[in-house]
């Protein structure tokens, strides 16, 4: 019998991209002026080889008043807002920002960035020194991929704010996009890996089909996304489909077909993701590391990002 733990150790030879919690759990110990200026410059160093989309108009709605809010404030405020979203501490901004979805997160700091270059926000002082530790961090980012280097700025964006967890509070979520006419969805192939599940979940999740493609998942059934434990069942998978996954273009190109125990069968296969963030101009390496039930539903599926575009061609037998 599988379980989750069990699921979750096929295809033990991927290698993950281990330096991203590495380098964030080193960010996590700067302090929130250190932590906010290294962004900075981060962002900045990144801007000049990789662009950030255009804002959506449908998801900042929920973040229109906090920003309004932060606007309206004397530099020293929101400095302080700023530094107190670094900090975690108990406000009410904070408790706000935990409600956010990640896209909202991502967007508000987007915005304030803007305002940031253009003045009308406390911009990071001129001048500011970092601090040995934030320099040796902020060395560490600039040396990894952009594929890297975008997931950890999402990793310290989601984890500023008061703990969600504490606060208790629902998370706010954007609008669903409809999904994509079937008339106009692209069809998936993947060297080596002929599967009805496997080229249907891809296609659907490109199709933002996500009524469809919960369908393809057993009840029981866990997804594990990069970095975190499974989300285990396919009403909380369903919920972060619709919450976290709009609008990502997957890229599958090759893979493998194994059986395994109780008449499962394990498939891995390796590609790009592009986020809507930054579109053609960043192809994530990841991994899929499915395991099918007898009937070809998903019992686990794996998304690993690699730690390097050798991995994409490793499959080790
Ligand atoms: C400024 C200074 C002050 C502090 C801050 C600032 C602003 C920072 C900003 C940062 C923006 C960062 C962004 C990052 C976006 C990253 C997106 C990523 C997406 C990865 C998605 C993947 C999807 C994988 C999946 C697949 C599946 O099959 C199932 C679902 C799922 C500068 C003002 C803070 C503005 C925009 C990394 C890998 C393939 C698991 C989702
Ligand atoms: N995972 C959604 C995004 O940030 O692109």
């Amino acid at each position: 019998m599988f379980t989750i733990e069990r699921a979750s150790q096929i295809f033990p030879e991927t290698l993950t991209a281990d330096v991203v919690p590495a380098i964030t759990a080193r960010f996590e110990l700067l302090s929130a002026e250190d932590q906010l200026a290294l962004i900075w410059y981060a962002y900045l160093e990144m801007g000049k080889t990789i662009t950030v989309a255009a804002l959506g108009a449908a998801s900042m709605q929920f973040a229109e008043r906090t920003l309004a809010d932060i606007k309206a404030m004397n530099f020293t405020a929101q400095s302080k807002a700023m530094c107190d979203l670094a900090n975690r501490s108990d406000t009410s901004i904070n408790r706000t920002y935990s409600s956010w979805s990640v896209n909202i997160k991502l967007g508000f700091w987007y915005t304030l960035g803007e305002w940031m270059a253009e003045g009308t926000v406390a911009p990071i002082p001129d001048g500011y020194q970092l601090s040995g530790n934030a320099l040796a961090v902020l060395s560490s980012v600039k040396s990894v991929s952009s594929g890297q280097q975008i997931t950890l700025l999402r990793n310290f964006v989601v984890d500023m704010g008061f703990d969600p967890k504490k606060a208790g509070s629902q998370v706010v979520s954007e609008p669903v996009t409809p999904p994509t006419p079937v008339q106009d969805r692209q069809k998936i192939s993947i060297e080596g890996v002929d599967n009805l599940t496997v080229t249907s979940y891809m296609e659907l999740l490109n199709a933002n089909d996500f009524d469809n493609l919960i369908q393809l998942f057993l009840e029981d059934g866990a997804l594990q996304p990069p970095f975190k434990k499974p989300i285990v069942g396919a009403d909380n998978v369903l919920r972060f489909f619709k919450e976290d996954c709009q609008n990502l273009k997957l890229l599958p190109e090759r893979g493998l077909t194994e059986p395994a125990d109780d008449g499962f069968t394990r498939i891995k296969i390796t590609g790009t993701v592009q986020t809507p963030w930054f579109g053609a101009g960043v192809g994530m390496n990841v991994a899929w590391r499915f395991l099918l039930n007898p009937d070809g539903k998903i019992y686990f599926v794996a998304i690993d990002l690699l730690a390097s575009p050798a991995e994409l061609l490793k499959f080790a037998r």
